[in-house]
């Protein structure tokens, strides 16, 4: 059974995450059809995608399948990673893609909306970035995906807190564009992809990939990436990420030791 639908509309197209009995955890499966939709949006003259989850969710993704992570010893968010991926397919994306947010975004899921270009969300929505809490060294390329988004300050804050922020923070900070009551979110969303899509689609195309690639233009020496891959390395080879992820499959709060 798929665990996304999806829908074509002209020149417009949806993808509606549906794993909701695993609140739609990032696994392999779910973002392998996620990027296989896209892939085909490509030859089919798309100009805008909308990625929801089903209308009335309390939760839009409970980000990586935290089941699908290594244990100790195997960097959990390597570039081939399948979240690593989705972020790409829609970072790269030749279109907008519009996030449309019910429910609660966490871990990899905020860096799966945070990579969309708009984000739309009902004012219960909210925000958690959880490495900190299952004891992952996130990877270069998400941080700098949530440094693009989020004033450094709240960056750190979401990061070393791992606490959800509620859409209204999330507005003032210009981490998401509008927020709409649930019974006009999705008639709004469609008006907005419908105007991007009577635009010219090659002029959109390559003003967003300039902004993709000034946004990820920094200056990075091999010694650098080299002191920083060692160091995710200390934390992926560490007791304490092992407890992490111990302590959500066993569903108890970990007790991290700092070793
Ligand atoms: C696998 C899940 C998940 C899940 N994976 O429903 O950013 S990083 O670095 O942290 C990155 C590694 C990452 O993204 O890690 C994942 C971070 N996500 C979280 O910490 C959220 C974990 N989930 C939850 O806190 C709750 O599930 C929420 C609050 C999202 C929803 O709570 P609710 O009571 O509505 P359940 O917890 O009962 O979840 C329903 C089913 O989905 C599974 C969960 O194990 C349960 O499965 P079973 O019915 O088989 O027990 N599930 C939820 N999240 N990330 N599986």
């Amino acid at each position: 059974m798929s665990l996304i639908l999806t829908e074509i509309r002209d020149t417009m197209a949806i993808i509606v995450m549906n794993h909701v009995q695993k609140r739609n955890a990032l696994s392999e499966t779910l973002i392998d059809e996620i990027t296989l939709a896209l892939t085909s949006f490509r030859e089919s003259n798309i100009r805008a995608v909308i990625l929801r989850a089903p209308a009335g969710v309390k939760v839009w993704s409970a980000g990586h399948d935290v089941s699908e992570l290594p244990n100790r010893g195997r960097d959990p968010l390597g570039w081939s990673d399948s979240l690593r991926v989705l972020v790409r397919a829609i970072q790269e994306f030749p279109a907008p893609v519009i996030a449309l947010i019910e429910g609660g975004v966490w871990g990899g899921g905020c860096e799966v909306a945070m990579a969309c270009d708009i984000l739309v969300t009902t004012p219960d929505a909210t925000f958690a970035i959880t490495p900190a809490k299952l004891g992952v060294p996130y990877n270069l390329g998400g941080i700098l995906t949530l440094m693009n988004m989020i004033p450094l300050p709240v960056a750190k804050e979401m990061l070393f807190t791992a606490q959800p922020i509620p859409a209204s923070q999330a507005l003032n900070l210009g981490i998401i564009n509008y927020i709409k009551p649930s019974e006009e979110i999705e008639s709004f969303v469609y008006a907005l992809a419908a105007h991007i899509a009577a635009n010219s689609p090659l002029s959109i195309a390559v003003m967003k990939e300039e902004l993709r690639l000034l946004a990820s233009a920094h200056a990075i020496t091999p010694e650098l990436f080299e002191r920083i891959q060692g160091l995710r390395r200390i934390v992926y080879d560490s007791q304490d990420y092992q407890e992490g992820l111990n302590a959500f499959r066993e569903k108890r709060k970990p007790r991290f030791q700092g070793k």
